[in-house]
Formats: C-alpha cells, structure tokens, sequence
C-alpha cells in the first residue's frame, strides 16, 4: 500500500517515548545544534514522545521516498567554475510530496480499517525521525548519522503517519557500518564526531548547516573546507559503501533542473532572478543573501581569475552577509 501511495520503504514503530531521547538530550546540551532554535526551544522536549504531537497514537508508520537520480556523486564532479547544491534539493521539495503521499496512505488505510485519528509529519515536525525510522525496520543509524538500508542505500527522505490504530511493530535492522570509517576520514571539516551510542555531527562544523541553516557569517576558519558547496553536502554519504550501488529513483521529480549550475551566473542572480530560479525547489531556503554569501566563499575557495569581476560586484553589496565573504574571497584571489 505504502508503495501505491509513493514509499519505497515502509515500517512501523510504537508510538511510545523516544528511547533514544537522551542522545538528543545530549547532543543539545553539547551545543550541537548549533543557533538552530527549532531544535533547542519547548520544541526539544515535544520531540520526546509522539503522543505530545497526538495525544491518541499507537503507532507510527514510517516513510521512506528515494530521490537518487542517475547524475556524479560530488566526491566524483570537479569543476572548479560550477557550484556544488546538495543532491535532495536538485528538483522539487519533497515536503509536499511526502505530504501527499502520507494523506493518501492514510486515506487508503481508512478505506480498510474504518475511521481513526492520525497526523502526518514530515522533517519540521518535532519528532526523532530517525530514531523511530530505525525502529521500523527501515534502516540502521550509521556513523555520519544518516539511516541507511541495506538495500537502498541513504538516499531517501523520511515521513511519518502517526495513528490511533494499534498496528504490530517490525524490528530494527542490525548496525551494518562494521569498522568501516569512510564518512569520518572523507568531512572536509570533521564534523562526525564522537557522542551518541557512537558518532554525533556538530552542525557547528557542518557544511550543510553553514550554507541552509546559518543566517549569520561563516566563521572564517570552516571557509576553506567548503570548496564549491553552496547548498548542503553530500560528501558523507556520496562515500558510505551503501550508496555505493544504490538504487535511482523513477520519479522524475527529483532530477536537477540545473545540475552543478557556474558560479560566475550565481553570483550575478538578482533577488528576483533567484526566487525564479529555485522556486520550489528547497535551496530558497538558504535566502537569497545566505546563497549569495555561500556563492562568494566557493568562488574564493575555487580562486579562479574570472571570478575577480563577479566578486568585486558582490563585495560592493550594502548588504554585510554578502560584502564580508566577497573581500575575503577577493583576497584569495590575490
Ligand atoms: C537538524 C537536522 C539537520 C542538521 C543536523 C544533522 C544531524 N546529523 O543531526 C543539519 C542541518 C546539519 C542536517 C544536515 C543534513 N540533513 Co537533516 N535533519 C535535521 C532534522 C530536522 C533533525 C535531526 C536531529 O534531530 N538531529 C539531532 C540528532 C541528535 O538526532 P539524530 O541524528 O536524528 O539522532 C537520533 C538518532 O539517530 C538516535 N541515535 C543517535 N546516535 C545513535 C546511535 C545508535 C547506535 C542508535 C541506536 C541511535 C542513535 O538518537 C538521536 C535522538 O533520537 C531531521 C528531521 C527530523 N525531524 O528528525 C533532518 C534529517 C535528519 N535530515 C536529512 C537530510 C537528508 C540531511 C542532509 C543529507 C541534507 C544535505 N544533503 O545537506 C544532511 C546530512 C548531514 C548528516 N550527516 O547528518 C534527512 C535524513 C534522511 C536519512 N536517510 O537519514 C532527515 C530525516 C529529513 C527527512 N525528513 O528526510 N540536518
Ligand atoms: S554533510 Fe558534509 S560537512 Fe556535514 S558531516 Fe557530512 S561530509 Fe561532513
Ligand atoms: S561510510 Fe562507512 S561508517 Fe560511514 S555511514 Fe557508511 S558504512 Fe557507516
């Protein structure tokens, strides 16, 4: 059924308190989370039970929806004149997608089971995705935090339906990263490190956090580990074994619009050139003046003598976000 509604992957968990809550607990109190709010306000402690999203679950049936396409890993793409965005914000965002499929599986589910009360969640909703996912049978957590299945690799995006229906649980899989250590050694800027029942990610250190999450500057010192990345990262995943042979999506929904796009054309977007651009998709999220900040330390990672043009541009910017990283990309230019 969950096939017909969209999901590759499908499991179910009892919607009991979060065993893994005190990971969490944890990773927050570490300073993890970096200025990311969402995570750290009343919010933390709603993500404890998934009762506290409604108050009548049972059960919590877990999603997965592939979005791999059949384009290079970024660990194989070198092009130093093209920006690197993230392989999940290629096409359109999946939250509406992962909506619509989870109404329609909960409105198939009631065609069979008659009325219950359910919710859908997906990625904002304050819920441990993963943790819950892993309990479904959907994957292990493995050592760069993402859950990976012994099938299909990491590429999937999560959704959850919660339900008052009483539904039988399926077991969580067995911890398949072994002595393996690739995603560790390959973070350009270390950001897998120790905590949690194993490995924990700092976003403080993290790539994607810097260029989607981060509404301020980027602390000079992370700059160069950046390369060309200006939404995201999927180095950690691109070399985990799983993905190695991972299976590709048909749903052409996902496939780049504007695959490894020239740095030169991002810089020079207008607001309202942006917005086109990326509508719909999820890179609008970084904000216009966030890409372009994140546009200015990739060229200056790249260092390439057409890039002078675009970055004296971008450094006369009245905007601060955008001016700084411009003056620091122009110098290493020089
Ligand atoms: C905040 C967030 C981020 C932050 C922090 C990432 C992080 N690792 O925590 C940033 C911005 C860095 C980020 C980046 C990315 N994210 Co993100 N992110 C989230 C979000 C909103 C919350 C995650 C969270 O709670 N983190 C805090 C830590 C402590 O929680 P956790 O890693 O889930 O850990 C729990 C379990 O893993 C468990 N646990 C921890 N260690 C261990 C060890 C063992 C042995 C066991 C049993 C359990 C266990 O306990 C923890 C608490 O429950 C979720 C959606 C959601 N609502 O869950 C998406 C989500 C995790 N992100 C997702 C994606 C796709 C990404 C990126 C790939 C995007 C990109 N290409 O740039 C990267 C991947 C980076 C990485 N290696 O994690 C997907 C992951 C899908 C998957 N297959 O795993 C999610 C689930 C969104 C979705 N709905 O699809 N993300
Ligand atoms: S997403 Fe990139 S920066 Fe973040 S942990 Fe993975 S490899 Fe490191
Ligand atoms: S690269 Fe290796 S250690 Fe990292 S998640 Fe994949 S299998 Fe696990």
């Amino acid at each position: 059924m969950a096939r017909e509604c969209g999901f590759e992957l499908a499991g179910v968990a009892a919607a009991e308190p979060a065993a893994d809550a005190a990971y969490y607990r944890e990773w927050v109190a570490a300073g993890y989370a970096g200025e990311m709010r969402y995570l750290t306000d009343r919010r933390a402690a709603v993500r404890e039970d998934p009762r506290n999203l409604l108050a009548s679950a049972r059960s919590v049936i877990c999603a997965g929806k592939l979005y791999q396409t059949p384009w290079p890993y970024s660990t194989q793409f070198n092009h130093a004149e093209r920006a690197w965005i993230s392989r999940y914000a290629w096409g359109d965002d999946y939250h509406e997608a992962m909506r619509l499929g989870l109404d329609k599986l909960a409105a198939r589910l009631r065609e069979q089971a008659g009325p219950f009360e359910s919710k859908v969640c997906v990625d904002t909703a304050p819920l441990l995705e993963r943790s819950y996912a892993r309990l479904a049978g959907l994957g292990w957590i493995g050592k760069n935090t993402c859950l990976i299945n012994q099938q299909s690799g990491s590429w999937f995006f999560l959704g959850e339906l919660l339900v008052s229906l009483e539904i039988a649980p399926d077991a969580p899989p067995p911890d398949r990263c072994g002595s393996c250590r690739r995603c560790i050694e390959a973070c350009p800027t270390e950001a897998i490190v120790p905590g949690g029942a194993g490995y924990t990610v700092d976003s403080r250190l993290c790539i994607s956090y810097f260029t989607i999450e981060q509404r301020g500057a980027v602390p000079e010192e992370m700059r160069a580990g950046m390369g060309g990345h200006v939404f995201g990262c999927d180095i950690c995943q691109d070399v985990c074994p799983w993905n190695q042979r991972a299976p590709v999506t048909d749903d052409t929904a996902f496939a780049p619009r504007n695959f490894a796009p020239p740095l030169g054309e991002l810089a020079e977007l207008t607001e309202a050139e942006f917005r086109d651009l990326f509508r719909g998709t999820p890179v609008t999220r970084a904000r216009y003046a966030g890409f372009l900040r994140n546009v200015a330390i990739a060229m200056g990672n790249r260092a390439l003598p057409e890039f002078r043009a675009p970055l004296e541009k971008l450094a006369a910017s009245e905007n601060p976000l955008v001016a700084e990283p411009a003056r620091w990309a122009l110098a290493r230019l020089a």
